[in-house]
């Protein structure tokens, strides 16, 4: 039996919701092979002084080799890559494997708070890893901040901030208006032609730690698959969507997206 396989270049976050956690339960739930390449160990937590592990720069390509000469992705992500050596380490490796299918989730700030991107690296994710990206996944503020411009606060700015981004080099953007007060969640969807609005109603809970992360590996698990862009926007704005309904609490704050909710939704 074949399968489409897929790679995350991304952070462990320790408490399952996010991360790596995220995005292999998503791989899982989406039927792909899913493989990792962890980048650093996010773990914040009360009882110890340090909560963010940067692995050493020898064991994420190591990582990312083994994927590739062992079994051979059809799409990645990238998640936190946290330092402008992983950034141009990863950057140098998409380029040397040829793979097409690539989703950046620029992701800067965990919904707990975690720093995901050094202040100092975001000039190179926007110089080395974008322009390599078939599709970036900005919410409102990385959109902000990757464009140095003030936060989209309606979908008309956020279809500028698209354009905008477009120029820097990915063949598509999709800007996550997830934050939008006063609106739907909104996502608009730009190729450099085309834009495209994806319209869900917002859900009122705080547990969507992960959500993010879950959005851009379900878009990576079904261009595995071979589906157009568009199409794997679509359905993985479904699949996220259900995880946000069916959120989890742990009753201690912020809970999680609910990966498994999408595959048990009532049809
Ligand atoms: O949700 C963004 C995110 C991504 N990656 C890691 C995280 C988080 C949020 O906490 O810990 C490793």
């Amino acid at each position: 039996m074949s399968i489409s396989r897929v790679l995350t270049i991304a952070g462990s976050a320790a408490q399952g919701s996010a991360g790596i956690q995220a995005d292999l339960k998503t791989f899982q739930e989406l039927d792909v092979y899913g493989m990792s390449a962890i980048t650093a160990i996010v773990a914040n937590n009360s009882k110890t002084d340090k909560g963010i592990f940067t692995q050493p720069l020898e064991a994420v390509e190591a990582q990312i080799h083994a994927s590739f000469e062992h079994v051979g992705p059809h799409a990645l992500k990238t998640g936190m890559l946290f330092t402008e050596e992983i950034i141009q380490a990863v950057s140098g490796l998409i380029k040397d494997y040829k793979i097409k299918n690539v989703v950046v989730d620029p992701v800067m700030i965990g919904k707990m708070g975690s720093q995901l991107l050094k202040d100092e690296a975001i000039e190179a994710l926007t110089q080395q890893v974008l322009p390599a990206a078939l599709i970036i996944t900005p919410n409102l503020k990385e959109a902000a901040r990757l464009l140095n411009t003030p936060v989209p606060d309606s979908p008309e700015m956020m279809k500028h901030a698209a354009r905008e981004l477009h120029k820097l080099g990915p063949k598509y953007i999709l800007i996550k208006g997830g934050s939008l007060q006063d609106y739907p969640a909104v996502d608009v969807l730009f190729d450099g032609e085309r834009m495209i609005e994806l319209e869900s109603k917002r859900i009122d809970t705080i547990h969507t730690s992960g959500a993010g992360c879950t959005y851009s590996a379900a878009i990576t698990a079904e261009l595995a698959k071979g589906k157009s862009v568009e199409e794997a926007v679509r359905t993985a704005k479904a699949f996220v969507t259900e995880a946000i309904e069916q959120a989890l609490s742990f009753d201690r704050g912020i809970g999680s997206t609910y990966h498994a909710a999408y595959r048990k939704r009532e049809r």
